[in-house]
Formats: structure tokens, sequence, C-alpha cells
């Protein structure tokens, strides 16, 4: 059989391996909303067949990006899941993002669909209009919009388009070092390869019921949770956001919880949540960000659970996991999943077993590079194709990986990346500053928050309510200092590069 003969007959869409782990009673729920309101497997696969055949008769291709902003809903994931089968490349943005921000995504990645909150649409139009967009689509938060409107009449049977391994399923925008943000282009391949490890690992089952409280724009609403899910044919009952009041009378009727740290941290903070809470609960998993081990602890504690840490990035999905089975250790990663990794000093060179390097990997989970940025796509692979994490690693003398520190400069605030760069470049416009550097410093509630130091521009009377107004007018909350220090001048080196951690040390709460 030649190779053209195969790729006829293998069908490697990522819906399509969904589908087949279905549940065979298509009449089973496959999403449950607080208010009661069910939608089954049967209306999982009419709906996105209907938004299929709506999005390509409309005059989508396969390989066209069709990109969303949009509050949290089953529809919205009807949405990806449309996408998926048609074919189309599914771009995600963070429903917190203003509009300069959308309009560098449209611009860099010219998707020939946007879909966004009515509320947005008169504003997005111009921005979508100049990026080449031929469609945009409304979906609001209760699921109407134009979307469903103008799909009404189609048809809900669609044959998944066939797709190889290989083909785009998804760019995940993540903030960049240099402050531009870059597309990380994922196949169908990397998605599947990393849902079946997950499923494998976690020992996910048919009974399994998910409670869904993280946002679907990144990979862990969207990819670790959903695709576990989908793959093990769940429940999942679908919180529009997270709260922790909600989570806590919700507990009772799911298994599985994922979060970022965060959430466990408001959970923990509430007199409410206990064992009675988690009765039915066989798993917690923790990532995006660092768990801090008193958390950890208290949440053994008060439980009786050890939530289960791992480690991913959008580039890769999950990399490494604790066991399902066995010691789960407070302040580490666990062990690597179905992908090959090293960790490497700066030139690449493999350090000695227990010291700490960046780590680096390679398997079927790994993207396929930077949409548009063939260079950069090439400054962060190793010629013999590992993708430098920018993670700094040490393995214990147990073998479970530490996540010790960044070699990039980011802060990672409630389970968003902030790249201190991106707002630095905004602040160093605003009229009346010289200069400015952005640093993370500890957060009780989000782990890290985003502070700013400003060097002002002469005489001038620049207020810090003034600087956190300028950046909230043109960047996504969560990328707002929650501080800002007005400082005569940044320390430098003899190089002349600012010395971050001077700053860090200033700007610890008292
Ligand atoms: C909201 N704010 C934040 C923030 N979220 N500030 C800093 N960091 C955040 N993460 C702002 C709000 O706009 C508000 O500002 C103020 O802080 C207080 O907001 P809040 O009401 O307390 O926030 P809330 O809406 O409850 O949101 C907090 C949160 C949310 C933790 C629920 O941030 C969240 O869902 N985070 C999950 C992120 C996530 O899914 N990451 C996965 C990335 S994937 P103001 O000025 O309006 O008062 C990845 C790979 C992997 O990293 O390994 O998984
Ligand atoms: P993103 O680019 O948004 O996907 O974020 C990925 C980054 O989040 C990783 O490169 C890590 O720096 C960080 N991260 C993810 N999981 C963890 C974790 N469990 N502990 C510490 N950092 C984490």
């Amino acid at each position: 059989m030649n190779k053209n003969t195969k790729s006829i007959m293998t069908n490697e869409n990522l819906y399509h391996f969904f589908e087949r782990k279905f549940p065979a009673d298509k009449s089973r729920t496959a999403f449950e909303l607080p208010s009661g309101k069910t939608y089954s497997f049967q209306d999982l696969q009419d709906t996105s067949g209907r938004f299929a055949n709506y999005l390509i008769e409309s005059g989508a291709k396969p390989g066209d990006r069709v990109a969303v902003q949009v509050h949290k809903t089953v529809e919205a994931v009807f949405l990806y899941l449309a996408c998926l089968r048609s074919g189309l490349v599914y771009l995600p943005l963070n429903t917190a993002y203003k509009s300069a921000e959308i309009d560098y995504f449209l611009s860099d990645a010219s998707p020939a669909v946007l879909v966004c909150d009515p509320s947005n649409r008169t504003e997005l139009l111009d921005i979508a209009t100049k990026a080449g967009v031929s469609n945009v689509l409304t979906l609001d938060k209760e699921g109407q919009g134009s979307l469903i409107s103008n799909s009404g009449g189609h048809s809900s049977e669609f044959d998944t388009t066939i797709r190889t391994g290989e083909d785009l399923a998804a760019i995940l925008y993540t903030s960049g070092t240099t402050g531009r943000s870059k597309g990380a282009m994922l196949t169908h391949n990397n998605l599947a390869s990393n849902a079946q490890s997950l499923v494998k690992a976690w020992e996910f089952e048919e009974s399994d019921v998910l409670l869904h409280a993280l946002p679907i724009f990144h990979v862990h609403g969207l990819f670790v949770a959903l695709h576990c899910a989908f793959l093990s044919g769940n429940k999942v009952i679908f919180l529009s956001k997270f709260d922790a009041d909600e989570v806590i009378d919700t507990l009772p009727k799911a298994t599985v919880f994922m979060g970022v740290p965060t959430f466990y941290v408001r959970l923990l903070a509430s007199q409410k949540f206990g064992k009675e809470s988690c009765h039915n609960m066989r798993l917690f998993t923790a990532g995006s960000a660092p768990l801090l081990e008193d958390t950890f602890n208290e949440f053994t504690a008060r439980t009786g659970h050890t939530i289960l840490e791992r480690y991913g990035m959008s580039e890769a999905g999950m990399i490494t996991s604790n066991p399902y089975n066995g010691e789960r250790i407070a302040g580490s990663v666990g062990f690597p999943l179905d992908n090959q990794v090293r960790i490497s000093d700066e030139q690449g060179n493999i350090v000695k077993d227990g010291d700490i390097g960046i780590l680096e990997i390679k398997g079927p989970n790994v993207f396929k590079g930077y949409w548009n940025m063939p260079e950069k796509t090439a400054a962060e692979f190793r010629p013999d194709g590992y993708f430098i994490t920018g993670d700094m690693i040490r393995k214990d003398e147990k073998g479970y990986y530490r996540i010790v520190g960044r070699s990039k400069d980011l802060v990672i605030s409630g389970g968003y990346n902030v790249y201190p760069k991106e707002i630095e470049s905004y602040l160093d416009e605003m009229p009346g500053v010289l200069e400015s550097a952005v640093v993370g410093r500890p957060h009780p509630d989000f782990g890290e928050a985003v502070v700013a130091f400003i060097v002002l521009d002469g005489e001038n009377s620049v207020t810090e309510q003034d600087v956190i107004d300028f950046v909230k007018d043109k960047l996504a909350n969560f990328k707002v200092p929650k501080q800002v220090f007005i400082t005569k001048e940044l320390p430098r080196n003899t190089m002349g590069k600012v010395q971050k951690n001077e700053l860090r040390a200033r700007a610890q709460p008292d």
C-alpha cells in the first residue's frame, strides 16, 4: 500500500478519535450545567455537525483559522469540536484580552472567521476587517448569537474531514520573552497522543464525572480537562467560571476536579470545604503554576485527598505527572509522561543527575513550531529535535522532577502567564515615563503578582494610579500591576542590565 492510499484510509482527525470513544448510547449526558440543563452526546454530535456545515458552506476551508473570544459556554465547546471536524484550525483567545491585543493576534494569524461576544462586535469589526477576516460571528454568555442563528438551517450530518496527524488542529498564543506573542501550532496528533497519555496515567473510566471550572481558552481547561472527558465518554459538569462556593456545592456529584493552585487556595479559604464535599471524588489535579507545599499539605489534612500535581505548557500539553498509583510528592511534578526528557545547560550539554538545568523535551506531544516564526522556532529547538522549555528542573534522588525556576523572564499569576517585557514595552510608551521594569512577587491568592517599577522622565506628576489606568486601558486585567513603585533609577549591573533580583527583593510584601 503506498503512502497516499494509507492517508485516504486512516482519518487521524482528533474528533474522529473522540467519536470512537463516545458512549454507544448517545442519549447519555455529555454536559450538565448548574441550572440542571443537560446536553447529550447526540446534541454534541448534531450541533458540532451543524456548525461545521455552516462554517464550510460559508466559505471557510480546511486549514483556515477560526479565532474565538467568547464566554465559557457548551456552545463554545461545540464550536471547538466543529473546527476539529471540518479541519479548521481553532484559535482561542482569553476573554480578558483588549482590542490592542486582539489586533495583534488577528493580523498575525489572519483567520477566516472571528467569533466574539456581541458586546465586542462593533469594536472588533474594524480590526477584523483590516486583518482580512471575512466572517465575524457572535456567541454570547447564554450560548446565543449569529453563530447559532446563521447555522440554524444547516444539516447536523457532517462527515468528519480526513486529516493526517500532522495537520494543524489549534494555535495557542503564548506570550514571548521579546514581548511579541507566539502562536504555538498544535497538530491533531499532538493533542490525541497527549490526551491518550493522560487518560491512561490518571486511570479515567466511563463512570467518571468531571467538574470543570477552568477557562476554555488555554491548554488546561480546553485540552487537558475536556479531552480526558471526551476520550472516556464522561459527563462534564460545566461551570461558567471558578467560584469556590459553587465548586464546593457541586463537588459531591463529581469524581475528578482539575485546577490551578489558586483554585485550591480559595477552596481551603472556605470553612465549608472539607471531607464531606469530597466523598465521591477520586482525583484532584493541579498545575499551570507551582502548588505550594502548604496548600498541598493543608488539602490532605482537610480532605484526606492528595493533590496530584502535573506540569505542562502550551507547546507540548502535559509533560510530567505525579503518579496516580504511588507517592505524590509536594513540590514535585512527578515523572515524564510519554515523552523523552533531558536536563541541559544553556549550551545544550546534559547536566549531571541531581544538578539543575533547563528541561528539553521530544515526543508526539511536542508542537510543530510557532506560526509565522521559523527563526524563533529554530532557536527553541536543538538540532536533534528537542524543544527547550525554558523551565529550570532538577531530578531528585527518588527520580521525581522538581521545577526550581525559569530561565525565561516570566510571571505566572493565578495560572496566567505574564511576560514582563510586554508590559514594560507599554509602560515605556507612557507619557512622563522614562523607563520601567516589571517583576513578580509572592501573592497569597494568585501565587505571584505583577508589580512595576517606574522611573519618571524629569519632574512630573505621574502617580501609581495613572500607571495602573494606563495599562488597564490596553492590556488584559491579569497583566495590570497590582502595585507600582516610582523610583529614581533602576538598579543595573556593570553590563547595564536591569537587576531584577534586586527589584524582586525590594518588592517583597512587608
Ligand atoms: C483575575 N485577575 C487577576 C487574575 N485573574 N489578576 C492576576 N492574576 C489572575 N490570574 C484580576 C481581576 O481582573 C480583578 O481585577 C482582580 O484580579 C481580582 O479578580 P478576581 O475576581 O479575584 O478574579 P477571578 O475572576 O475570580 O479569577 C481568578 C481565577 C482566574 C484564578 C479564577 O484567574 C482563573 O480562572 N485562572 C485560571 C488560569 C488558567 O486556566 N491557566 C491555565 C493556563 S494553561 P480588577 O481590577 O477588575 O478588580 C498552562 C499550561 C498548564 O499554563 O500546565 O496547564
Ligand atoms: P503556558 O505557556 O501558559 O502554557 O504556561 C506553561 C508554563 O507554566 C510552563 O512553562 C511552566 O513554567 C509553568 N507550569 C505549568 N505547570 C506547572 C507546575 N505544576 N509547576 C510549576 N510551573 C508550572
